[in-house]
């Protein structure tokens, strides 16, 4: 008896030694402890041996039993701090590991214009306003005071869409919407996508972008337009910067001027980016002429403006330099990654 039970603890140490999870260990101990575990039907047959005997034998299983179990406890001990550390190492995070970069995209070049020249107006004082691409007649034409035969009219220059609805030409819609909302002061720019049926080359696109403001209140005069406008050029092409005002006609403003700024590349000597004439062409102006004023329900006895417009397409051309209108709207990736 006392043999088998040496040869059971020794066994078990043995055994022990190879033992890796758990579970095996779980195993090991129904083998020596449960029901049918050799331990337990040592006990078991105990009942066999002669009365006198008992006590003595009883006692011995018991302290191999205790000695088993804490050699199983102390086992199950160091498995699980073991299983503790595999974990903590498998969920370990290196902190020290570069990052994954997710592919990171670029703002178009009108975007990058037009968050720029947004942001110097909105220095000024102008707030932002935006309207429906889809105009009707009256608010793309008649409220500007262009007639029913004027040029800009003709099929070949506007987007006709079904029940006489044009796609806007101009953002002077969007002005002409603000006017008739709200009472003077208004100080707005309208910058929005514009279409025009023009043939597809360098220079000219059916969708392109442009950029209106609008000042109206008491008292305006075409020395506030000069003003404001030759400060927007200088803080656009830099301090140094020079404007001159050509005279020009258009239907809703009187006067009307064309405004240059001098040349940013060269300062005006002349070069390929002004196409050496010292000056560079940026947008149409002029007092806002009292039948557009009056349509709005706004009245030019009390009230005059300016307005002015610029296409954002040609200026972000200038800006980086690129030479053809079309490539702006190919969006081929290897354009755009360049900004
Ligand atoms: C331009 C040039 C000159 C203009 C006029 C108006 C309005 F709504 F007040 F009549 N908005 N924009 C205007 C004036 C636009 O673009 C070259």
């Amino acid at each position: 008896m006392r043999e088998k039970l040496e040869g059971i603890k020794a066994d078990m140490q043995k055994k022990l030694e190879y033992i890796e999870d758990l579970s095996a260990l779980e195993e090991l101990r129904l083998r020596v402890l449960g029901k049918k575990g050799e331990l337990t039907q040592l006990l078991k047959s105990l009942g066999a041996l002669p009365p006198e005997e008992r006590p003595a034998m009883g006692q011995l299983v018991n302290e191999a039993r205790q000695a088993v179990e804490a050699l199983l406890d102390q086992a199950k001990k160091s498995l699980r701090a073991k299983e503790r550390d595999l974990q903590l190492r498998l969920e370990a995070i290196d902190v020290t590991m570069p990052g994954k970069h997710g592919a990171m995209g670029h703002k178009h070049p009108i975007t990058i214009v037009t968050d720029e020249l947004k942001n110097m107006f909105l220095g000024m004082g102008y707030e932002i306003a935006e309207g429906p691409d889809v105009e009707t007649d009256y608010y793309n034409f008649e409220a500007l005071n262009i007639p029913a035969n004027h040029p800009a009219k003709d099929e070949q220059d506007t987007f006709y869409v079904e029940n006489g609805f044009v796609l806007r030409t101009q953002t002077s819609s969007v002005q002409i919407r603000t006017m008739e909302k709200k009472k003077p002061p208004i100080k707005i720019i309208a910058p929005g996508r514009v279409y025009r049926s023009d043939q597809v080359d360098a220079t000219h696109s059916p969708v392109f972008h442009q950029l209106e403001g609008l000042v109206v209140d008491r008292g305006v005069t075409l020395g506030d337009l000069k003003g404001a406008l030759s400060a927007f050029a200088r803080e656009l092409f830099g301090e140094t910067t020079q404007v001159r005002f050509r005279p020009h006609h258009f239907p809703f403003t009187e006067p009307s001027a064309e405004m240059d700024a001098s040349c940013f590349f060269c300062g005006g000597k002349g070069c390929r980016v002004c196409k050496d004439s010292g000056w560079i062409e940026l947008l149409g102006c002029g007092v806002v002429h009292p039948k557009v004023l009056s349509m709005s329900g706004i009245s030019p006895d009390e009230y005059s403006g300016f307005a002015f417009g610029m296409g954002l397409d040609r200026i972000a051309m200038l800006r980086f330099g690129i030479s053809d209108l079309r490539l702006m709207y190919e969006n081929d990736v290897r354009f755009l990654r360049q900004f």
